[in-house]
């Protein structure tokens, strides 16, 4: 790996919240692309922290400290990947389901959508289906999102997609479904209007239901 991606990769999976920054900097500095950087080093990181954490290596508190990381970074990151004087093209309310804390990828997802012109609306984590529901009304939403990181969650997940459904035939609303633990068929079965495996594919699914749509 290059050498300043690795120098990411090593910041993040270890903890070093002060270096960081300088070296996503760094590494946009040296005309790195900014996707290789969150792909190749930042999201390959967390990974990595997720699977020591599964074979013992790495508790709770590491894998927060590891999660600050990547949060600092995509902080240093973030103007690279939106794009400038980008028109509304939608509107989304985003948040993580109802008991699950997971933000990272829920908020890689809103910076992907605000990157290609979406409006987002992010309720945060912990999202009761309710909260969802209320947002997309209040804000006239195309879409809500949904993001859960844990199995525990699932179920959380389609309670808010049942929640949901009502505006969801009042107002042409699209249910949107990610995050580790989700499948395509989960996502069908649920009932949701799509499913995405990470970002990019998110904004490319949003957008293209939403020109359907509103065709
Ligand atoms: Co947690 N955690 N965690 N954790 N954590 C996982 C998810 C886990 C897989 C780790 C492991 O065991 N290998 C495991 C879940 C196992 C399971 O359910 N199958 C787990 C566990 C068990 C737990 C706790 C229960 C641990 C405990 O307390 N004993 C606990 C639960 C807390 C809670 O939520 N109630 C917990 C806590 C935490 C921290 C708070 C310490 C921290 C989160 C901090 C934060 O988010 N601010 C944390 C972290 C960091 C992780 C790992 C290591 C990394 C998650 C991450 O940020 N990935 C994770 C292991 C892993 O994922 N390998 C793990 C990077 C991110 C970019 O990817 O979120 O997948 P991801 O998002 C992707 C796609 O999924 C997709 O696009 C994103 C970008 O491309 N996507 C969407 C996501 N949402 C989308 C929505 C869409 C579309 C696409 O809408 C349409």
């Amino acid at each position: 790996m290059e050498k300043t991606l690795q120098a990411i990769f090593d910041a993040i999976t270890q903890g070093k919240t002060a270096e960081v920054s300088a070296l996503v900097q760094q590494a946009l500095d040296e005309n790195l692309d900014p996707k290789t950087i969150l792909d190749q080093s930042m999201v390959a990181a967390m990974r990595e922290v997720g699977d020591l954490f599964e074979s013992g290596e790495k508790f709770v508190p590491e894998m927060l400290i590891s999660a600050q990381t990547m949060q600092n970074g995509l902080a240093v990151l973030k103007p690279s990947l939106i794009a400038d004087n980008v028109k509304a093209v939608g509107k989304v309310v985003i948040g993580t389901v109802k008991s699950d804390l997971h933000d990272i990828g829920k908020n890689l997802v809103g910076l992907m959508l605000e990157g290609a012109g979406f409006e987002v609306i992010d309720l945060g984590t912990d999202v009761a289906p309710q909260q969802f529901v209320h947002a997309a009304e209040e804000n006239q939403a195309d879409i809500v999102a949904l993001s859960a990181l844990l199995t525990t969650t699932l179920p959380n997940m389609e309670a808010t997609v049942r929640e949901v459904e009502p505006a969801r035939l009042r107002n042409k609303v699209g249910v949107f479904v990610g995050g580790a633990p989700v499948t395509e068929d989960h996502a069908k079965a649920i009932g949701a209007d799509g499913y995405a495996i990470d970002a990019s594919r998110a904004v490319r699914v949003m957008s293209e239901w939403l020109s359907q749509a509103g065709s």
